[in-house]
C-alpha cells in the first residue's frame, strides 16, 4: 500500500460517524415532530387512489460496518483487478482503461481544475460553476482503474474546493455530478474528505428547496442562497431538476447524521406522490411554489428522464425496505403508464422506443438520452414483471444500438424520429459521448452474461475511438452521418463518469462493483445500499 493511500485511510476518520450519534438523535427527534405536524400537502386521496401507502421515511445513521461492512473501508486501489480476472475481458479492459487516461491525461494538461477539456482549442471551460466537474465526475472511475496518480492529484485538488462562489449552480447538474462524486468517492475509499466536501456542496445547494411546496429551484446561487428558474421554462422547475436529488441528499443524512437532506428531498417526493396523474406520468414542469403543473409535456427523455430513474434506485439504494416502499410504488405506476402508453413498434423493422407526449398527442421522437430506460427497467425487473421487463430491456437496447450501428461513424445522434417505412431517422445530427446506451448495454451483460452485449460494447467503444478521439481528451461530434467525421469543442465530463466507467464494468468482472452493493447515480457515481429502517 502506498503512503498516499494509508494517509488516505488514516484521514478517513472512521470514528467521527460515531461521535455524531447524540447530534443524530435531537435530529431525528426533530424531524420526526415536523413530520407529524403535517405536510405543506397533507392530500393523500390521489396517493389512495394509486394505492399507495403513507409516507414512512425514518433517519437512520448508517453505521460504518453498515457502509463497509467488517473489513472496513477498502483502499483506492481495492478496487482495480490488475490481473486477470475471472470474468473479465482483460484486452478490452486495457483498451477503455487507456481511452481514460488519454482524457484524463490531455484535461490535465490543457484543463485542469475548469470544469471541462475543450479539446481542439486545448484550453478549458467553466459550465458549472468552475468546481472541477471532470475532476470530480472522473475521480470514482480513476478509483476503479487503479489509476494512483489520478486519484492522489484529484484529491488534492478537491482539499482546496470551495463552493462559495458568486455563480448561478444548476441545482440538479451540481447534485449529480459535485456531491453524488464525491459521495462515491467516499464510499469506495473511506475517506471523509470526500464526504466533508460533498457535506459542504450540498449546503451551498440547500436553499435552491426554500419554496413555498419545497420543490426546488433549478438554479441557486452557491454564495447568496438566491433560488431562481430560466425564463424559457416560464420560471417553472423542470421534473429531471427536482426530481433528480433523492438519491445523494438521503445517502448525506445516512452518512452525516443530519435529517436536513433527507427531509429536503422527501418533501419534494411528498408533493410528486400528491400529484401523482392518473396514468403515472408526469407533466414536465412544475411551478416551485403552487406545486401546479404548468405543461402537458412528457417525456422520458430531456426533462423528465432520471426523476423516474430515481424513484426506483431510491428504493434500491434504501435496501428495498419498508421504509422506502413508496419510491418502488410511484416508479410502477409509472412504468406501468409508460409502457402502456408511450412504448411503441416501429416499421419495418418492429423496433420497440418511447415516445413522448404532449397534451393528447404521442410525439414519435426519441432522444438518446431515453436509452437508459432499459437499464432502468432491468434493475427493477423482479416478481411477476421480472420476464417481461427483461425482454422490454433487450428490444430497447437493441433499437438503441441501431441508432449507433445504423450511422456511418457508428455513433448514435442526439435524437431520433420514427417515420413509417424508414424506422427512425436523425433528428439532431451531434454526439455528445453520451452514456445511455452502453449504460443499458451494462445492465444487460451484467443480467444475462451474453457476449452479444460485449460485442455491442465494444463495438461503440470503437466507434469513439474512430472518431472522437483527439490530440487533447476525446470530442463530440456535429454529424454522425458523415464521415470523416467533424468534432466539436468539448469532452463532456459525463464521458469520464459514465461512458467510460460503464464500458470498463462491462469488461470486467462482475466483482468490480457488485449490483446488490452499489447503486450508480445517475451520473455513474456508486453508492452503497444502506438499508432504511
Ligand atoms: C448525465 O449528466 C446524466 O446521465 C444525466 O442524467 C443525463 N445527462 C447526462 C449524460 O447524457
Amino acid at each position: 500500500m502506498s503512503a498516499a493511500i494509508e494517509r488516505n485511510r488514516a484521514a478517513a476518520g472512521h470514528g467521527a460517524t460515531q461521535q455524531q450519534r447524540p447530534k443524530q438523535v435531537a435530529h431525528q427527534r426533530a424531524a420526526n415532530n415536523a413530520r407529524d405536524s403535517g405536510a405543506v400537502y397533507a392530500n393523500t386521496a390521489n396517493a389512495q387512489a394509486a394505492n399507495l401507502s403513507p409516507w414512512t421515511g425514518s433517519l437512520p445513521l448508517v453505521s460504518d460496518a453498515e457502509l463497509w461492512g467488517s473489513g472496513g473501508a477498502p483502499s483506492p486501489l481495492d478496487w482495480h483487478t490488475p490481473t486477470a480476472a475471472a470474468g473479465e475481458d482483460s484486452e478490452r479492459l486495457e483498451a477503455v482503461r487507456e481511452a481514460f487516461l488519454h482524457s484524463w491525461d490531455g484535461y490535465v494538461e490543457a484543463a485542469y481544475g475548469m470544469d471541462e477539456l475543450q479539446p481542439k482549442s486545448a484550453k478549458g471551460k467553466n459550465s458549472f460553476g468552475g468546481l472541477g466537474a471532470t475532476v470530480i465526475d472522473a475521480l470514482d472511475t480513476a478509483i476503479i482503474m487503479g489509476c494512483e496518480r489520478c486519484v492522489e492529484k484529484a484529491r488534492a485538488w478537491i482539499a482546496g474546493l470551495s463552493f462559495d462562489r458568486q455563480y448561478d449552480a444548476s441545482t440538479f447538474e451540481t447534485t449529480i455530478r459535485v456531491v453524488g462524486g464525491l459521495i462515491a468517492a467516499y464510499d469506495l475509499t473511506g475517506d471523509k474528505l470526500y464526504l466533508d466536501k460533498a457535506t459542504e456542496c450540498a449546503d451551498h445547494l440547500m436553499p435552491a428547496f426554500n419554496t413555498e411546496a419545497g420543490i426546488p429551484y433549478n438554479q441557486v446561487n452557491l454564495r447568496t442562497g438566491k433560488g431562481k428558474n430560466p425564463s424559457w421554462t416560464q420560471r417553472s422547475s423542470t421534473l429531471a431538476e427536482f426530481g433528480t436529488e433523492q438519491l445523494e441528499f438521503v445517502a448525506l443524512t445516512q452518512r452525516t447524521g443530519d435529517p436536513k437532506y433527507q427531509d429536503a428531498v422527501e418533501r419534494v417526493v411528498q408533493v410528486l406522490r400528491d400529484r401523482m396523474p392518473a396514468d403515472g406520468l408526469y407533466p414536465l414542469y412544475m411551478n416551485p411554489n403552487t406545486a401546479l403543473f404548468t405543461s402537458k409535456k412528457v417525456s422520458f427523455g430531456a426533462m423528465g428522464d432520471s426523476f423516474y430513474e430515481y424513484l426506483l434506485k431510491t428504493w434500491i439504494a434504501g435496501g428495498k425496505t419498508p421504509a422506502v416502499g413508496l419510491y418502488k410504488a410511484m416508479w410502477d405506476k409509472t412504468m406501468e403508464g409508460m409502457i402502456g402508453t408511450l412504448f411503441k413498434r416501429s416499421s419495418p423493422g418492429n423496433l420497440l422506443y418511447i415516445a413522448e407526449r404532449n397534451g393528447n398527442k404521442l410525439v414519435d421522437k426519441m432522444d438518446h438520452l431515453a436509452c437508459f430506460v432499459p437499464g432502468m427497467l432491468l434493475l427493477g425487473s423482479e416478481g411477476p414483471n421480472e420476464e417481461r421487463f427483461l425482454q422490454l430491456a433487450k428490444d430497447f437496447t437493441h433499437t438503441c444500438v441501431e441508432m449507433y450501428f445504423r450511422q456511418p461513424t457508428g455513433l448514435s445522434p442526439e435524437l431520433v424520429k420514427f417515420r413509417e417505412g424508414d424506422d427512425f431517422v436523425s433528428g439532431a445530427h451531434h454526439n455528445l459521448l453520451r452514456p445511455e446506451t452502453v449504460e443499458s448495454v451494462f445492465y444487460l451483460w451484467r443480467r444475462t452474461g451474453d457476449p452479444m452485449y460485449r460485442e455491442w460494447a465494444w463495438r461503440i467503444f470503437q466507434a469513439f475511438q474512430t472518431n472522437c478521439r483527439a490530440k487533447l481528451g476525446y470530442a463530440g461530434l456535429k454529424d454522425v452521418r458523415h464521415t470523416p467525421p467533424q468534432q466539436d469543442d468539448t469532452m463532456q465530463s459525463f464521458w469520464l463518469a459514465e461512458t467510460l466507467k460503464y464500458l470498463y464494468l462491462t469488461f470486467s468482472d462482475s466483482a468490480v462493483i457488485p449490483l446488490d452493493k452499489f447503486v450508480l447515480n445517475t451520473e455513474a457515481h456508486p453508492i452503497r445500499i444502506t438499508p432504511r429502517a
